[in-house]
């Protein structure tokens, strides 16, 4: 008979101790930063409109962190974060799903949101928490979320969205919807609790969730090896009986690639799948961090080098399907876009305040109520103490 807690029961005789070294995960990779393939290697399923989306969606994620970051500086904004340097591994990944797969990010994912059509507009209205804002101005910038486009809102507790993921799964399972969820976490947030309990509860139930994890180097200051002991966090998705797969997380084929056929693992077989890409976060962690206290400027030039968005235009070129004029002009394109956006966004009222009191409830419980009345005295109290659109009740 054989013994269920076990996948296999080899017997030995000796004591014999197994650690990262007995469970080598390679690295998938395909592209070369020439824009050449390595030997041996070959391309995901992609055809030139595939890949020239791609490629604009680096473009415009990169115009967008620009542009807001100094934005933030100007503080016509309270807060951003960029992506700078990971864009291969959110936007190669979401390139393999159907658009109906649901998407759970952490919150530096904003391109995985742009490839599913999130427009300037929305991006803005979002980050200057005005009445348009799909959040109704409820959240810090950029927790962005969009249910026609299946993301689910951020929220920045780690780690939440990992056994949201899971459960979500499960619902897709028991529907019998031929989707999965895609689930992005960093290497940062894999140490909190509920990565564990969603791995786990994914491997028992086998549900179709792909976790795919962007390890780039940092949790805000603490470098990953001062977040962990093991080889990555691959051989934690081998812990839970999860198909797993290593990436270089700046090369967009193999993350493609990958996801794809994690894809077809977790709709066709039900099988979850964790999925880690090696990257590197090059800007700050958000606009109140500043790296050059725990990081040195020619580690950051070693992984600028492996620029992702470099890679794929190089790939590009050489297919003769894009040109540095070309280049220059969509670039210049999406810095026009964007700016138009924000002079829109800016000018535009904040949400009225009674929406602070809407959604959760059918009718307004008493202590909500006493609060909303109180907000309006305190209000009609001190009128000039508050920018005009900001004191909107929503009743005038
Ligand atoms: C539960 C919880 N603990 C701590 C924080 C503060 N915090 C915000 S981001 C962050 C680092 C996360 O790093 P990682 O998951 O690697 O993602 P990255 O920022 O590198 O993309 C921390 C500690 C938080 N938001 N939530």
């Amino acid at each position: 008979m054989t013994d269920k807690r076990q996948t296999a029961a080899l017997i030995v005789h000796e004591p014999k101790f197994f650690d990262a070294t007995s469970l080598q995960i390679p690295t998938l990779r395909i592209l070369r930063e020439d824009g050449t393939l390595y030997p041996g290697a070959s391309l995901p399923e992609i055809d030139q409109t595939l890949a020239l989306k791609i490629y604009d969606t680096f473009l415009f994620i990169r115009a967008l962190d620009e542009r807001l970051l100094a934005s933030q500086r100007q503080g016509r904004i309270s807060f951003y974060m960029t992506e700078t340097g990971e864009e291969a591994a959110d936007i190669g990944s979401t390139a393999a799903l159907a658009d109906d797969d649901m998407i759970m990010a952490q919150y530096r994912e904003q391109g995985a949101l742009a490839f599913r059509g999130f427009t300037p507009d929305q991006f803005m209205n979002q980050l200057f928490s005005n009445e348009k804002d799909l959040g109704k101005g409820r959240q810090m910038p950029i927790h962005y979320g969009s249910s026609e486009l299946h993301y689910m809102t951020v929220s920045s507790t780690l780690g939440t969205q990992l056994p949201h993921a899971t459960g979500y799964a499960f619902a897709l399972k028991a529907q019998q919807k031929p989707n999965c969820v895609l689930c992005f976490f960093g290497e940062g947030a894999a140490s909190e609790g509920d990565f564990h309990a969603a791995l786990n509860m994914a491997g028992v139930f086998k549900v179709p969730v792909i976790f795919f994890c962007r390890n780039n180097g940092y949790a805000i200051s603490t470098p990953a090896h001062e977040q962990y002991a093991g080889d990555g966090i691959a051989p934690r998705g081998v812990g839970y009986g999860l198909k797993t797969i290593r990436v270089d997380g700046n090369d967009v084929f193999a993350v493609l690639k990958a996801t794809q056929e994690a894809r077809k693992l977790a709709v066709e077989q039900h099988q979850p799948v964790l999925i880690e890409a090696m990257t590197y976060r090059l800007g700050a962690h958000s606009s109140s961090d500043d790296p050059s206290g725990y990081r040195n400027k020619s580690e950051e030039d070693t992984w600028r080098a492996k620029c992702p968005v470099m890679r794929l235009k190089n790939w590009l070129i050489h297919q003769h399907w894009w040109d540095e004029e070309q280049d220059s002009q969509r670039k210049q394109f999406h810095r026009d876009a964007i700016v138009a956006a924000m002079k829109k966004a800016e000018k535009l009222p904040a949400p009225p305040l009674n929406d602070l009191f809407t959604d959760v409830y059918d009718t307004l419980p008493w202590h909500l109520k006493e609060q909303q009345a109180e907000l309006v005295s305190h209000l009609r109290k001190y009128p000039d103490a508050y920018p005009k659109s900001a004191g909107r009740l929503g009743d005038e």
